[in-house]
């Protein structure tokens, strides 16, 4: 009898599985609590012979299942897969199915902030050693179904998120990263100890063959170190921080990856093009995974010589009239926007932020607000909280507004020229977007069409 396995949630991930499972002969059902235009569309991608069931499933819906494959967005302990476990349904994410099958070496990077600009760039930089690379994960691109295009000798780089890497029983990982940790998704995980724990699973399963890159800088993610099997390299902008052992530095204004006791310049910090003290920490972590992977320093550099930024991370919209707008609307927690408004540096700012709550309070942000923004502009359904935030803090160059689109119009009002306006928001974009893209997007179109109509100011 064909084997029967019930996906849960028809996004990205879960058409994903749906569509290798099928291929795989197995008999699937996709279903999800929504029942809107994303998940139609979604269905009509689906092969013949995928059931689909949206508008809602019962907690046992896998009772009778071979398999049970949650989507990224479904909590871990939600009580559909606790009932699945207790009906000894077993629970296989997407990404779980990827660690099993994969034929090639995984490079995994995770951290809560940094994430998608360092697997992009060290896609870059493994593709600069020869071999070919596929790039996915929680950047945006299923890696499941891509994987019949994977050769043993490529690499597979992935970008992993908490959600991901609770739910991967063997991340099994070549090279592995773990940028950073702060608070960030408490609404899922509970506790910052819950949320560690889940990305200490990628040092723990790393290949003791492989290399495990922790920052040095970063206690939480430092103490990390003794839960590998693999060899461990710290990277930190202070040399002091590697503590004599290998890993990556600056060093006489150079990018320097020391390897056993011996540095090795690799590029001139001032030829990174991205913006920000916390990419070069990120070109700090990609450089030493790649030199790890035996990548040539000559080729690292020219990889990161080579790399723009990602779109919605600090990406710049357009200049004019000397105000710089800047779409940060990745930017979807405290640490992230804090991030942003410090990698301006002097720049004076006008700060858009504002969204969706994920569960931290809002007075750290707000504290860095208060002191590096000239003008703060806040929006969305956590405008109120944050207002009040920013004035306890001593803000008071500050503007509720509603919408993004009305905080962008008062940002347009209050920029004066020397500004940077920049939408870092510090919070999810759910509350009036499907995602940080949409918002990004929009944020770009509304400033476009802004200075299209008052050419004086723009
Ligand atoms: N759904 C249910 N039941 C639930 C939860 C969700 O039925 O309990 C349904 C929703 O109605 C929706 C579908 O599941 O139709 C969406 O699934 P999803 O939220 O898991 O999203 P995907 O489209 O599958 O995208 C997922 C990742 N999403 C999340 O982790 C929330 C994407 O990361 C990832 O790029 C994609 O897989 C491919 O791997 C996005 C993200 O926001 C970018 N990640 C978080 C972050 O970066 O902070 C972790």
């Amino acid at each position: 009898m064909t084997r029967l396995a019930i996906v849960i949630g028809l996004g990205l991930s879960g058409a994903a599985c749906a569509r290798v499972l099928s291929a795989e002969g197995w008999r699937v059902r996709v279903v999800d609590r929504g029942d809107g235009e994303a998940q139609r569309r979604m269905a009509a991608t689906l092969p013949a012979g995928v059931e689909v069931v949206l508008g809602g499933y019962d907690d046992d819906v896998a009772a009778g299942a071979a398999m049970v494959c949650p989507s990224p967005g479904v909590p871990w302990d939600a009580p559909v897969l606790e009932s699945a476990r207790r009906l000894g349904v077993p629970v296989r994410s997407e990404i779980d199915l990827v660690f099993e099958r994969c034929p090639a070496p995984v490079a995994g990077v995770t951290g809560t902030n940094g994430k998608t600009t360092t697997t992009a760039l060290l896609g870059a930089v493994l593709a600069a050693g020869g071999a070919r690379v596929h790039v996915g994960g929680n950047i945006g691109e299923t890696m499941l179904d891509r994987l019949g295009d994977v050769r043993p000798d490529d690499w597979v780089v992935l970008e992993l998120s908490s959600f991901q890497l609770e739910s991967a029983a063997d991340p099994r990982c070549r090279l592995a990263t773990v940028l950073n940790l702060t608070p960030d998704h408490l609404d899922r995980h509970g506790t910052m100890e819950r949320y560690g724990l889940a990305k200490r699973r990628l040092v723990e399963g790393a290949d003791p063959q492989g290399t495990v890159v922790l920052n040095g800088a970063d206690p939480l993610t430092r103490a990390m170190a003794p839960a590998s099997a693999a060899a461990v390299r710290l990277f930190s902008p202070d040399p002091g921080d590697l503590a004599g052992g290998d890993g990556t530095t600056v060093a006489g204004g150079e990018v320097t990856s020391v390897e056993g006791g011996v540095g090795v310049p690799v590029l001139p910090v001032a030829d990174i093009p991205l913006l920000g003290a916390h990419n070069v920490s990120n070109v700090l972590a990609a450089v030493a995974l790649g030199r790890a992977a035996g990548i040539p320093a000559a080729s690292v550099a020219g990889a990161v010589r080579g790399f723009r930024a990602v779109a919605h991370r600090l990406e710049p919209v357009l200049e004019s009239d000397g105000v710089l707008w800047i779409n940060d609307s990745k930017a979807t927690n405290v640490d992230a926007a804090v991030t942003g408004l410090r990698a301006l540096g002097d720049r004076p700012v006008v700060w858009i932020g504002g969204g969706g709550s994920k569960g931290v309070g809002p007075e750290a942000l707000a504290a860095e607000v208060a002191a590096r923004a000239r003008h703060a502009v806040v929006c969305g359904a956590t405008a109120a909280e944050l207002d009040a935030a920013l004035a306890a803090a001593g803000c008071s160059a500050r503007t509720r507004t509603g919408s993004l689109a009305e905080a962008v119009a008062a940002a347009h009002r209050i920029a004066l020229p020397g500004d940077a306006v920049l939408l870092s928001p510090g919070y999810t974009s759910f509350d009036q977007f499907s995602g940080f893209e949409e918002r990004g997007r929009e944020f770009a179109r509304l400033v476009r069409e802004l200075c299209a109509a008052a050419p004086g100011r723009c």
